[in-house]
């Protein structure tokens, strides 16, 4: 693509908004296309059950003009069309080439040319560094209209590479995140069945995060949907819970991250659920991982499957995880409850530790607890016996430290997760009633 000549705009500077406040890039709904309200970044066409906006713009391949606008704090990268070219209303009009606004001190070296770039020629590293500043789309800035779908699951499952690859943005976005600890959420605009529609994939941290304590996930996972409920009556359209089919291991981190989800899904919302296996190219065999697959299905994931859950697979590409959304994208949404979290914190206004997601939290921390207090037992007999001193004596001592750390940790956790004797009681009977 050759270097635009200079560009001009018909669009005074001015009409551009942009939130400074929360640095994300959003552009103003007045300056879009008719139906179009508010667009974030969203990326070449894709194959597959959807393609992105517009499916096959002839006119927009060829036709518009690169357009560059600039205040004194502000670059913003564009396509312009006058109603000759198609544009309906000769105002601007936003489509699948990313359409930035960007805060020129947030720019840095890498970024920089983009100021003289059409869109389309956006290098690598710059659109790494465009999509860092569009993803986070706050709940204050969700939209009725929006598809909400939320991702979930053990950290280094996927969920962050699975977004990255729907919004067509290159494998950077999680090199620079490599731990999602805090919730991102990215809307991206497609094209289905002749409807524009904007997706908002919800990035959730795993509870076994590096940085945050389990507590503290649940509590930004269950805070960011009682908002989506509270301001707008937001409901999640999908859930889909990211499981790495070339782990091993169910024990531990992967069966705590499922049941604590489960909990936060409810029975009722298991037909908006997918149960994602990733990383097939990373397990020893096809037949291993099929083998793997059929024992979740037979067991783990079975209470979820007889409630309508879904088993898919993803081939990490864009065209999969776009077959796996889009059976979420036609849901109406009068036709939806709210899941489980947001049915207790918001319509029955409860503390987090009186949800069910606390109280699973809240077993599997006292589970896991237990094995590692055993553990601490076994140590300090071992030390005893090898008595002072020597190297193997110095190990044991390291981990039995570590252990206890550990173990400090998770009290503190379980003290905010606590609930009345009572109330666990009538938790418990009720819980029995439904599915585990
Ligand atoms: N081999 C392989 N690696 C993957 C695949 N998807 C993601 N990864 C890698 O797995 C690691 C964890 O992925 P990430 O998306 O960050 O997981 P998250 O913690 O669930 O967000 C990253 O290093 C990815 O590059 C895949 O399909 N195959
Ligand atoms: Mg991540």
């Amino acid at each position: 693509m050759p270097r635009p000549s200079k560009l001009t705009s018909t669009v005074p500077p001015s009409t551009t908004r942009a939130d400074v406040s929360s640095g994300t890039t959003q552009i103003d709904s007045s300056l879009a296309g008719p139906s179009r309200t508010t667009s974030s970044v969203t990326t070449a066409p894709t194959k597959g059950p959807i393609s992105l906006s517009p499916p096959q713009d002839e006119t927009f391949e060829s036709g518009g003009q690169d357009l560059k606008q600039e205040t004194d704090d502000w670059v913003s990268i564009g396509k312009h069309k006058t109603p000759e070219q198609g544009g309906a209303t000769g105002r601007w009009k936003f489509w699948s080439y990313p359409l930035i606004n960007l805060r020129k001190d947030k720019l840095d070296p890498s970024t920089e040319d983009l100021q003289s770039r059409p869109p389309q020629a956006i290098s690598r590293k710059a659109r790494r560094r465009l999509m860092k500043e569009t993803q986070n789309i706050k709940t204050e800035e969700l939209k009725v209209t929006d598809k909400v779908i939320a991702l979930m699951g053990p950290t280094g499952s996927g969920k962050s590479t699975l977004i990255s690859t729907v919004s067509g943005a290159d494998q950077g976005v999680h090199d620079l995140m490599p731990c999602t600890n805090e919730i991102k959420a990215m809307r991206v605009r497609v094209t289905r069945e002749d409807e524009d529609i904007d997706v908002v994939l919800v990035d959730t941290p795993g509870f076994d995060d590096t940085y945050k304590s389990d507590y503290e996930i649940l509590q930004m996972i269950s805070e960011w949907i009682k908002q989506a409920l509270g301001y707008k009556n937001i409901l999640l359209d999908g859930l889909l819970y990211l499981h790495r089919i070339s782990g091993n291991r169910m024990a531990g981190t992967p069966l705590k991250n499922l049941e604590v989800f489960k909990k936060i899904c409810g029975p009722q919302a298991c037909t908006r659920v997918a149960m994602v296996t990733t990383m097939w190219d990373d397990v020893k065999s096809k037949e291993m991982g099929d083998m793997r697959k059929r024992e979740l299905v037979a067991s783990f994931w079975k209470p979820m499957i007889d409630r309508g859950s879904k088993v898919v697979r993803y081939s990490n590409t864009s065209d999969s995880a776009w077959a796996i959304l889009d059976p979420f994208l036609g849901h109406r949404k009068q036709e939806m409850a709210p899941i489980r979290i947001q049915k207790e914190t918001v319509q029955q206004n409860k503390q987090l530790k009186n949800t069910d997601a606390g109280q699973e939290l809240y077993n599997e921390l006292d589970e896991i607890d237990k094995t590692r207090l055993s553990l601490v037992g076994k140590l300090q007999k071992q030390i005893e016996r090898s008595g002072s001193g020597g190297e193997i004596v110095e190990i044991l001592q390291l981990q039995l430290a570590e252990l206890k750390r550990e173990h400090d940790k998770t009290v503190a956790e379980l003290q905010q997760l606590k609930m009345s004797a009572p109330k666990r009681f009538l938790k418990h009977l009720k819980n029995a009633a439904r599915y585990r």
